[in-house]
């Protein structure tokens, strides 16, 4: 950041807020619940450009009984001074026009995150309520805003030696579809930031449950790397790390080799997870798998062939973090990079730190290239298998698998495919479907634990065959979201912890071998009733405990309780068709959970606590959670 002298004039304005109400999900992606958590990132996201500014090291976010938000830092504080033109404090422009800001200047080293970079005004449009702090220039200052119009005048309030910015919202009820905050989404997306920020401290603090989390890693990506190899074995045990900035961009990466056979590569834009990768992860990819080959041949130690990406790749862990001006995103759900001089600027970087940091570590590079050597040798063999697979006579006639009761409609938009636990409910979910629309495959037991074989162990595997042909988009480099049979895939699983086991089995197979599914939205959870609360001829599903509570006091008014009769349910066999249908099936009534790219990531973490080599984390999760069973409850 220029040392420049900020006053009213380097506010820049472009447009008022009536757009932002009237087209919110231009802004913020969607008035459910993402965008109601995006309130919060948006607000975030300007205290962390004050962090980037060298400037603040602390952000506290507080949800308030009422689910009303608080986001504090101690950043140098809005500008309060005039602006001439507008004849308004800068503040008030911040807060009541869109892309006002010292951030537009390009010329000021100003990262501005967000998925759309709109900035704290559209915060203020889609609050029924907003009131903002400043601690500047020895000052206290307050203001007040309701949808987006001010309120009263600037008041100055108090005196203090300190700086920074303190914004109070209550999300609009007119705008937004669901007001409950979710503490587990927040805590996922704060924990990432304060990765990717090294020495940031952000603290989450829910007053609903009295619950705290604090987010502070002075080792950044670092840390990063070791936290998601936690419940791996790694090859080497420090991280590799490297970090270039210029004037207008920042690299940084860390790598760290584990013993298993997945690739973990998370790449992040102006602290912006692209899921959809890009530029600056092709641009790693590329000087990777070039650099390990030199390496490997200059050693001698490569005897057949090159080593192919996938095989350098195998049980890679890796953060690539860049900060950029100007990112341009693209794709379905604009989270892949597309700025094309970045490709090139990461692959020399890579190329440049990686071979010197071989040529400083020889042990730990010669681990690496052994291990993707070892790779090469197990691709052929996975190569039998794959073609396989592919090979629809292991079908029948269909092409499709016995055990599949397909839909009779072929439009993919409209189908849906139940992936049911267990034959028994498999059997009753058959009878109670919609014949038309909705598919049925009964999987047995628990899948293979993709996590520990290789693909071609997996793929000789009956009920992943059956899966991956249901599918229809075949698997690894066949792979084609184009050939995807239904458009909704939805897990159904027993309400218990086998069922809390199958679904993370299942959630990270998604995950690993099919994540355009699950970015694309297609991957949903089922909502099977916990309970059926009765009393005399009334009789009510309740999803969850608080509904079932709400029921009871609901029926019970007036005979204390007497007469109601609660029935749980364990298991989906315990259902007849009929109510299957009603509570889980039918389209009109069920509800169910879109699984999101977090959702499925956080799956693959749990499963390796649970089924990895590594005991200590998975004794360590057992004794936490064993008395707490919904945490396993994805
Ligand atoms: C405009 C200009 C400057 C800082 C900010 C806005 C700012 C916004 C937010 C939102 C939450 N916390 C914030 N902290 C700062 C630059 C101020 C300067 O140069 O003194």
């Amino acid at each position: 950041m220029p040392e420049k002298k900020y006053t009213g004039e380097d506010i820049r304005v472009l447009e008022g807020l009536d757009g932002v109400r009237l087209r919110p999900a231009m802004y913020i992606g969607s008035t459910g619940k993402e965008g109601l958590h995006h309130l919060v990132y948006e607000v975030v996201d300007n205290s962390v450009d004050e962090c980037l500014a060298g400037i603040c090291n602390l952000i506290k976010i507080t949800i308030h009984k009422d689910n009303s938000i608080t986001v504090e830092d101690n950043g140098r504080g809005i500008p309060v001074d005039m602006n001439k033109q507008f004849k308004k404090t800068a503040l008030e422009l911040v807060l009541t026009k869109l892309h006002a800001g010292g951030k537009f200047d390009k010329k000021a080293y100003m990262i501005s995150g967000g998925l759309h970079g709109v900035g704290i005004s559209v915060v203020n449009a889609l609050s029924e309520k907003l009131k903002v702090q400043v601690k500047r220039q020895g000052n206290i200052y307050e203001q007040e805003y309701k949808r987006g119009k001010t309120l009263d005048k600037l008041k100055q309030t108090g005196k203090t030696k300190d700086t920074g910015t303190t914004v109070f919202f209550v999300p609009d009820k007119e705008i937004f579809s669901t007001l409950e905050f979710d503490f587990n989404t927040l805590a996922t997306r704060l924990k990432e930031i304060a990765f990717l920020n090294a020495g940031l401290k952000i603290i989450l603090n829910d007053e609903r449950k009295n619950k705290k989390e604090e987010f502070h890693y002075t080792g950044g990506l670092v840390e990063f790397v070791k936290w998601l190899n936690k419940t791996k074995e790694a090859i080497h045990s420090k991280p590799i790390y490297f970090k270039k900035s210029t004037d207008h961009t920042i690299i940084e990466i860390s790598i760290q080799y584990n013993s298993g056979y997945q690739e973990n590569i998370f790449g992040f834009v102006n602290t912006i997870n692209t899921v959809e990768g890009g530029t600056h992860i092709s641009g790693f990819k590329t000087a990777l798998t070039r650099v390990i080959n030199d390496y490997a041949k200059k050693q001698n130690i490569l005897k057949t062939g090159n080593l192919t990406g996938d095989d350098v790749r195998e049980g890679l862990t890796a953060i690539v973090s860049i900060k950029i001006p100007e990112p341009q995103f693209e794709g379905q759900t604009k989270t892949k990079l597309g700025n094309s001089e970045v490709k090139g600027y990461v692959d020399s970087v890579v190329s440049s730190a990686l071979s010197d940091f071989f040529e400083e570590n020889p042990a730990i590079a010669k681990k690496i290239v052994n291990k993707a050597a070892e790779s090469a040798k197990a691709r052929n063999a996975a190569k039998k298998a794959r073609d396989l697979v592919r090979r629809k006579s292991a079908f029948g006639l269909s092409g499709l698998p016995g055990k599949l009761a397909d839909c009779s409609s072929k439009k993919k938009d409209k189908t849906e495919l139940y992936l049911v636990e267990g034959e028994s409910a498999g059997g009753s979910a058959k009878q109670a479907r919609n014949k038309e629309i909705q598919a049925i495959l009964p999987l047995k037991g628990k899948i293979l634990n993709v996590e520990k074989a290789r693909l071609d162990k997996m793929l000789v595997n009956q009920e992943i065959k059956s899966l991956v042909v249901a599918l229809g988009t075949a698997i690894a480099e066949s792979f084609d979201l184009s050939k995807i049979r239904y458009h909704k895939i939805v897990i159904m699983t027993d309400a218990d912890v086998d069922g809390a086991h199958i679904r993370t089995l299942l959630l990270t197979l998604f995950y690993r071998y099919f994540p355009e599914v699950v970015n694309n939205g297609y991957l949903y959870i089922a909502q099977p009733p916990l309970y059926q609360v009765s009393k005399g001829r009334e009789s009510v599903y309740a999803y969850n405990d608080a509904e079932k509570d709400a029921l009871v006091k609901r029926m019970g008014k007036g005979d204390d309780g007497k007469g109601v009769n609660i029935q749980r349910y364990k298991g989906l066999g315990e259902m007849n068709p009929d109510q299957l249908w009603d509570t889980t099936l039918n389209p009109e009534h069920r509800s169910m959970k879109r699984v999101t790219v977090a959702d499925a990531q956080e799956a693959d973490r749990l499963f390796d606590i649970l089924m990895g080599s590594v005991v200590a984390p998975r004794k360590h999760f057992i004794q936490t959670h064993a008395l707490n069973v919904k945490n396993l409850d994805i």
